[in-house]
């Protein structure tokens, strides 16, 4: 029931033909997101052993990678009306490197996030908070992008990485909610009644989320 999130690279025929004698640079490019990859994965295990030590306690359930695949990027290049170009894949596609966090709860999303943050080889890009602000679907996560170094043979290189942070419960309902969207010969009487759960279970997820939180204060005398 996962989400494909997992670091992988191969070329189509497509993607061959499209890019043709420019696979080489697609190849070396993709690298370079892969190593922003590991940085940025480094930087949140780092912070995550620090407050193991320190506090006997992990902000960090699990972290998941991916690389976006070169069939997607042509795909979201095409969307956005963008030239199938080196260029306009650096410049205007954000998620190429994707890192997803998952916490115990919401109050580690945003301490994570402002631990990130603060570090001075990373800069916020864009921040969307659909924990605040849950989308129509009843999505809820912290998006960030980011932009942090990393450092090659010759040159240091900005690369962009979209990291979403999640509590164990908002990704355990973006996983079936996912399934779901790929269900394309399901009947759409009932695709709109299980949206429908979906969303109530969102709601609900949101509460389980305060109240765990609230238990966890409370065991910690902070409540
Ligand atoms: P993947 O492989 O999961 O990354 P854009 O990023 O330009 O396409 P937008 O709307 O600005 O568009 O991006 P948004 O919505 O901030 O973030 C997109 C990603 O967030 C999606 O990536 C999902 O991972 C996740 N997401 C956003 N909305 C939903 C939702 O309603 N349900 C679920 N399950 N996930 C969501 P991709 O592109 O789908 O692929």
């Amino acid at each position: 029931m996962k989400e494909p999130f997992s670091l992988s690279f191969e070329c189509s025929e497509e993607v061959l033909e499209l890019f043709q004698q420019k696979v080489g640079d697609l190849k070396m490019i993709m690298a370079h997101y892969s190593s922003a990859i590991m940085e940025v994965e480094t930087k949140l295990k780092v912070l995550n052993e620090q407050f193991c030590v320190q506090q006997s306690y992990n902000p960090i359930e699990t972290i998941k990678t991916r690389l976006k695949s070169p069939e997607s990027i042509i795909e979201k290049l095409r969307r956005k009306h963008l030239p199938l170009e080196i260029k306009s894949l650096e410049e205007g596609i954000y998620d190429i490197a994707g890192v997803r966090v998952i916490c115990p709860f919401v109050k580690d999303i945003y301490m994570l996030a402002d631990c990130l943050l603060g570090q001075d080889d990373v800069t916020l890009l864009h921040k969307k908070d659909y924990i605040l602000e849950p989308k129509e679907s009843g999505y809820r996560s912290l998006h960030l992008i980011i932009e942090t170094p990393i450092y090659l043979q010759q040159e240091k290189k900005n690369m962009k990485v979209e990291i979403q942070l999640r509590t164990i419960a908002m990704d355990f309902w973006a996983s079936l909610e996912h399934r779901m969207q790929y269900k394309k010969n399901i009947d759409p009487s009932l695709a709109e009644m299980l949206m429908l759960e979906l969303k109530e279970c969102a709601w609900e997820n949101a509460k389980l989320d305060e109240k765990m939180e609230r238990i966890m204060e409370k065991l910690e005398g902070r409540g």
